[in-house]
């Protein structure tokens, strides 16, 4: 296991491959001076923007656009300038990016979905994970109906979101309605990992990296290795992945108290949490 030891304030990273998701820009959850400050400390040669970057579905029903969204779009586009690959990965909050596959603008580009080879010689399927939502909660059903139900249900899914869009209304949010449900939220989590590391099984990928459900996790199900690379409204999660292969989950708060709005990020004390070294595969 690589060494746990905390950066200095001021230094860099360098890393082969960065997994951010689920910012929601536009929301005024959004932990964009933590991130800004993530941002700064860590350089890498890709990242992989998991989806729900910016919330269309919040900024539909009310523009809410302060400068360090901007900071954060441009500390990105800058870093694609200076040569960094990004790949934007659309979730459902930033569904409207869908509608362009294969695009670039200012250097990042767009995909459904990207097959990731790791340094650890694994094949990582990268994707939001919203596709799953109706899957997810219809679990025991759809065990029993089988293969067509379950093809079935994430076309209803897809199908679902484009027409609540179509009449404004909000996207159903995992998250938020698994919190409602607090004692089956850790069931539906359980069954929210089992389904997308299937989904991985099925692309010959022996590994899966997502967002959507924030809910920041490396773990091993069934042989597949699973990560979640969390949210930047509550727990500030990234993925790191270093040059040796090493999969980091880092966690990247404010160890003072004082989250005093107009505060310097730069100000804010920094700390990786957990990290988590590849085992042979
Ligand atoms: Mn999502």
């Amino acid at each position: 296991m690589a060494a746990a030891s905390a950066p200095q304030q001021d230094s860099v990273r360098k890393l082969r491959t960065l997994f951010i998701s689920d910012v929601h820009l536009g929301s005024k959850a959004a932990k964009t001076d933590f991130l800004l400050d993530f941002l700064r400390h860590h350089e890498a040669e890709t990242i992989i923007l998991v989806g729900d970057i910016v919330d269309g579905w919040r900024l539909k029903r009310s523009w809410y656009w302060p400068q360090s969204c901007n900071d954060v779009v441009q500390k990105l586009l800058r870093k694609a300038r200076k040569g960094t690959r990004i790949i934007y990965i659309p979730g459902n909050h930033d569904e409207f990016l869908r509608d362009f596959p294969g695009v670039h603008f200012g250097g990042i580009e767009v995909a459904q979905r990207y097959l990731h080879k790791g340094a650890d010689g694994r094949t990582y399927l990268v994707l939001h994970g919203d596709e799953f939502d109706v899957v997810v909660r219809n679990a025991r059903v759809l065990a029993y109906l089988g293969d067509w139900a379950y093809d079935m249900a994430i076309a209803i899914n897809i199908g679902l979101a484009a027409i609540r869009r179509r009449l404004d209304m909000p996207y159903w949010s995992f998250s938020s309605w698994a919190k409602l449900q607090v004692k089956h939220a850790v069931n539906f989590i359980g069954e929210f990992q089992k389904v997308v590391t299937e989904e991985a099984r099925r692309h010959d990928a022996q590994g899966v990296i997502c967002g959507h459900i924030h809910h920041a996790v490396i773990e091993d199900i069934d042989g597949i290795r699973y990560i979640n690379t969390g949210d930047w409204v509550e727990s500030c999660t990234a993925i790191a992945e270093h040059h040796d292969g090493t999969m980091e989950l880092i966690t990247w708060h404010q160890m003072r108290g004082d989250t005093a709005a107009g505060q310097r990020a730069g100000e804010a004390e920094t700390m990786p949490v957990r990290r988590f070294a590849p085992q042979a595969a």
